[in-house]
């Protein structure tokens, strides 16, 4: 997978180049208000949809802006692909958004690359070897649960989730030391991979937005979970994710609570 990865990390870093250089970029938006789709975003993905399908013949693609082509037969592994996450920061100049590359397979990714070209990062991961920031070795860290600092966010895109979000992370901010909302789900799921955050919860989130990080943080060491209890990156899910399976614990049982005050959320949890 080692020679897989490298080559992934080179089409990324590619397309994080586009992010960096493209020029009157035409602004949309899908659904609500807050969801935004730009002329970037779709250069982006057909850039990576013809690059790594063409890597990787017979594979099939998934992508947050075109959709998903060859996913016909299960046991074809699968690209899942963000082209921008953070679309909201790119759109308004706020230098924190990412290309997020996954390969799943039997739903669980055995690859994962990101790249903030803005901040110069490569983090990625392949099933078994490990995790890496610009190819230095990254771990959680392990701190208790009383000095985790807790990436989140609030449901912008359907705000009849926000009591429940903010219901979470009430409970939490009293018994962690902070709360960051960093605006892609990606990058703040690497903060706990390299061992700058501990704790992460978003009510609803799409494959793309969270396999590639969820290889690299397994990778490194952390835990990351979604509706099931497991891990599936083929569907929508709420996502929970910890530096370690104690802390985890904790976060379901904040979650679970909360769910239980929160049935407008009508969000189904099988942990
Ligand atoms: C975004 C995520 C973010 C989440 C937003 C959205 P996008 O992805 O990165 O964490 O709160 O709702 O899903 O839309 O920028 O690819």
């Amino acid at each position: 997978m080692d020679g897989l990865r490298q080559k992934v990390i080179a089409i990324a870093e590619a397309a994080g180049d586009i992010m960096l250089t493209e020029q009157d970029v035409h602004v949309d938006t899908k659904g609500t208000k807050e969801n935004y789709v730009t002329s970037t975003d779709l250069k982006i993905e057909r850039f990576l949809r013809k690059e790594l399908t063409s890597l990787l013949p017979g594979s099939a693609f998934m992508g947050e802006e075109d959709g998903t082509s060859g996913d016909d037969d299960p046991d074809r592994p699968m690209w899942v692909v963000d082209p921008i996450d953070g679309t909201a920061n790119y759109v308004r100049g706020i230098p924190m958004s990412v290309v997020s590359i996954a390969l799943v397979k039997d739903r669980v990714p055995i690859l994962g690359v990101i790249r903030h070209p803005r901040l110069d990062e490569t983090f990625s991961a392949a099933e078994g070897e490990g995790a890496f920031l610009n190819g230095k070795p990254i771990h959680v860290s392990e701190r208790t649960r009383e000095h985790c600092m807790v990436c989140t966010a609030w449901s912008c895109y359907n705000k009849s989730r926000a009591p429940l979000c903010f219901d979470v992370s009430q409970t939490l901010y009293g018994i962690c030391e902070d709360i960051r909302r960093i605006g892609t789900a990606a990058y703040e799921l690497c903060l706990l991979a390299k061992g700058s955050c501990d704790l992460y919860f978003e009510a609803f989130l799409a494959p793309w937005d969270f396999s590639a990080a969820a290889c690299i943080l397994r990778e490194a060491g952390g835990c990351i979970i979604t509706s099931s209890g497991e891990l599936d990156c083929t569907r929508p899910s709420i996502v929970l994710a910890a530096n370690d399976s104690g802390n985890l614990e904790f976060l379901k049982g904040v979650v679970r609570e909360a769910l239980s005050r929160h049935p407008e959320a009508n969000i189904d949890i099988a942990f």
